[in-house]
């Protein structure tokens, strides 16, 4: 089967590619496999909205394919569960990675907060061949280190200590995020729906 993941991030592909290489019946292509591909502003006010508005723009132009698209982010206890949506884009519209990281430290040291709960949250939307919609959501739960370390991963791996860890997911690396993240639970979930559904694709 072709799988279509629409998604600009190349973190984000890369943990997909991880797991679902092991899959040889699946081939994989993202929205980069597409020349004329135009993203569509993510201007919904969830995790859902969001998730819908990607998946909806890759599947405009694979119909008869599979879609999978999401959209995750980061809520700070402490920061009223900030970044949240905004987490791509809370240090600026274009910002980096980098720059995310250093504006979320420097909010919790403003704010002085009582902890430094946080978690991952990860929508997961999915339009079968048959225009069937799928939803799986996931959380990963733990702390956010008072600094940066590690060098694997994107975006706040570097600050990110899951429950149970003592290093961050910049340290812990792809191998750990593709058996415990948010990203990961919720395709795990998708890979069983679809085991049930296509049972051949697996065999
Ligand atoms: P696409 O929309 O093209 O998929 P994006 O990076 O804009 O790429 P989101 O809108 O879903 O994706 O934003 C999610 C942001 O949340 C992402 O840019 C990171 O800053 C953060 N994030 C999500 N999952 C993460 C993870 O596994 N590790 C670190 N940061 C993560």
């Amino acid at each position: 089967m072709d799988l279509w993941i629409a998604t600009g991030n190349k973190g984000k592909l890369e943990e997909y590619k991880l797991t679902l290489n092991k899959y040889p019946t699946v081939r994989l292509f993202s929205q980069a496999d597409l020349p004329s591909f135009t993203p569509r502003p993510e201007n919904g006010a969830t995790f859902l909205d969001n998730a819908r508005i990607k998946t909806k723009s890759v599947k405009a132009m694979k119909a008869a394919e599979y879609v999978l698209g999401e959209d995750s982010g980061l809520e700070v206890e402490g920061l009223n569960n900030l970044p949240g949506v905004h987490s791509a884009r809370y240090a600026g519209p274009h910002a980096r990675d980098s720059e995310n990281v250093a504006k979320l430290l420097k909010m919790m040291q403003i704010r002085n907060v009582a902890t430094r709960a946080a978690q991952f949250k990860c929508t997961t939307v999915v339009y079968t061949p048959e225009n069937e919609e799928w939803i799986f959501e996931s959380v990963m739960k733990g702390t956010i280190s008072p600094k940066v370390s590690g060098l694997m991963g994107f975006g706040y791996d570097p600050v990110f200590i899951p429950e149970g860890e003592t290093q961050t997911l910049a340290e812990l690396g792809p191998g750990y995020k593709i058996q415990k993240s948010h990203r990961a639970l919720a395709l795990n979930q998708f890979i069983n729906k679809l085991k049930e559904k296509n049972p051949e694709i697996f065999s």
